[in-house]
């Protein structure tokens, strides 16, 4: 870090101080930070008039600090060709982790696990083919199977659910979680349709039809003998075959908690610190088999996030107070319908709903509720004004960490420990009555966490997250860059020696191909007689050498700013 730079950033900060005293005694601070997300299908264009970029202003003015991008729908991925094909001619998913870290936001990749097929010819139809080699695998197989129809289906006509207790489905999941897991800047991923359809006959008898395939009911009777074929005796709730219906739905329930697990053991072969959240019913119809509470206590998912779109309020409460009480210490992120009021209740009062269920995490559906500027002002106007618990380090209480709150923390302890006053008790992070180094060294890690994941570990994949926005400029927005950490507007050498100084795992420089310390002209040689994969995509190509050459570039001309001092 450069010292120099934070003293210049204090001085012009110092009108932040006031707010200090108001919130210095008596007050309890979250440790971790708000989850204010939205869920977003990904525009067709990434700038321009109704862009990516477009939302994520508008989503940035809103307070919004988390995109659950719709990353894997209908079969087809947002993502880059690989275990599934790929929507877009180039890789999105790529392209809006990068730009969305402009605004100060997080990308999740929302990923609907059990709908792979739209329309009966859809993109998604491959999937349920047998494929030529070398192309994305597929299998008819695959598909859930009504007891009603004998047929394949989902929710609505032209939907198609992939059966999420085959092991076939299963590990070309997990395979895909290898796949999103390895995009370095990915903060979470979530998993939602992980469920079978809605019942498809309300009329007979049996409330759970999906999936009596050939797969489920063969590995179900090599369980239980083959005289009790699931199609034959576990179709009925009533009568001598309503044993046998329940103990079919069990096993179906367990299937798909088995495939949350292999997408968990996915994600965790890659990255173990991405978040992984579950869309889900606090009630789930009993067609879905979407047994949430053993995924919960089972540690599959990090956060729940319920589906909580009830008509009134009392609904919405409801959803919370379930989800609480089976959320076996999981985080829990309100799902909350504001598109539309009609049939809702106002943001305002989902927001208030949440706040009297200790619910202070929410993820909005969807994206174009804060393209209307009074939604945008009511949740800022809201997360500003309402008294929710802050986090300790947002010492200027604008709901952000970053350099604001950095020189706060530094125009009252720069070195020298500092006794405690009523005004500054919430710098005394660990109470002893001083503010010194400890506190300091506190402060930061709370900021890094903000940054790079509530664990607290700073490794090489948050430096490669870092490293990859090297060279950004702040969006066109009040919200700082995720990355630039000492607010001046772009994310360069400067910043690149205050990440070294946050990391708790000693990274790798990337550019510093020869290990010397230094990234400089000698790395460049290096890189041309033995490339190395810089940007960590584990291809090594000439987007390495751009990646290198830009970082020198970036590091020289901070290198001259700072002389310029
Ligand atoms: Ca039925
Ligand atoms: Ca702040
Ligand atoms: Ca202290
Ligand atoms: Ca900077």
């Amino acid at each position: 870090m450069k010292p120099a730079t934070f003293t210049t950033l204090a001085l012009s900060c110092a009108a932040l101080l006031g707010p200090l005293a108001d919130v210095a005694l008596g007050q309890t601070y979250r440790t971790t930070r708000q989850i204010r997300g939205v869920w977003l299908r990904p525009p067709v264009f990434l700038r321009g008039t109704t862009s990516l970029e477009t939302n994520l202003k508008n989503f940035a003015a809103a307070g919004v600090t988390d995109l659950f991008l719709e990353t894997f729908y209908e079969g087809v991925s947002t993502g880059r060709p690989g275990v599934f094909r790929a929507r877009f001619s180039y890789d999105y998913l790529q392209e809006a982790i990068v730009l969305s870290a402009r605004y100060g936001i997080r990308v999740h990749a929302w990923v609907e696990s059990g709908f792979w097929q739209f329309g009966a010819n859809g993109l998604g139809t491959y999937n349920f083919t047998i494929n030529p080699p070398g192309e994305s695998e597929g299998n008819p197989e695959w598909r859930v199977i009504s007891s009603a129809t004998g047929q394949s289906g989902g929710d609505q006509a032209e939907w198609y659910f992939a059966n999420l207790a085959h092991p076939g489905v299963q590990n070309k999941l997990r395979n895909y979680m290898v796949e999103l897991a390895s995009y370095q800047g990915l903060w979470g991923i979530q998993t939602d349709y992980h469920r079978y359809p809605l019942d498809d006959n309300t009329t007979d008898s049996n409330p759970a039809p999906w999936s009596f395939d050939t797969y489920s009911r063969n590995a179900y009777m090599a369980l239980y003998g083959t005289a009790n074929d699931p199609l034959l005796k576990a179709i009925s709730t009533s009568g001598s075959s309503g044993t046998q219906y329940s103990r079919f739905l069990t096993w179906r329930k367990a299937q798909l908690t088995e495939a949350a697990r292999q997408l968990k053991l996915g994600i965790d072969s890659v990255a173990p610190r991405i978040e992984f959240s579950a869309a889900m019913f606090a009630v789930p119809a009993t067609a879905k088999c979407q047994d949430w509470p053993n995924w919960a206590t089972a540690g599959i998912i990090d956060w729940l996030v319920p589906m909580a779109y009830g008509q009134l309020t009392s609904s919405i409460s409801n959803d919370l107070n379930i989800t609480n009480a089976a959320a076996a210490g999981r985080r829990v992120v309100a799902g909350l319908y504001t598109d539309s009021t009609v049939n809702h209740p106002t943001m305002i009062d989902q927001l208030a709903t949440c706040a009297s269920r200790g619910v202070n995490d929410w993820s909005f559906f969807s994206g174009p509720t804060f393209a209307d500027a009074a939604n945008r002002e009511t949740l800022n106007t809201y997360i500003l004004n309402t008294s929710q618990p802050k986090q300790r380090g947002d010492l200027n209480n604008d709901a952000y960490l970053d350099a604001a709150d950095w020189s706060a923390f530094r125009a009252i302890y720069s070195g020298s420990p500092v006794t405690v006053t009523p005004a500054t008790t919430r710098l005394d992070y660990n109470g002893d009555g001083v503010i010194n180094e400890a506190d300091w060294t506190l402060f930061k890690s709370e900021f890094a966490r903000w940054r790079f994941g509530e664990a607290g570990v700073i490794d090489q994949r948050s430096y490669n997250a870092f490293f990859q926005c090297l060279g950004a400029t702040q969006g066109t927005s009040t919200r700082r860059h995720l990355f630039d950490f000492n607010g001046d507007g772009v994310v360069d050498a400067l910043d690149r020696a205050i990440f070294l100084q946050l990391a708790t795992v000693p990274a790798t420089d990337p550019a510093d191909a020869t290990q010397d310390g230094q990234s400089n002209i000698e790395d460049l040689y290096r890189q041309n007689i033995t490339p190395a994969d810089i940007s960590a995509n584990g291809v090594t190509d000439a987007a390495d050498t751009t990646l290198l050459t830009n970082g020198l570039r970036v590091g020289e001309s901070a290198a001259m700013r700072a002389q310029r001092r």
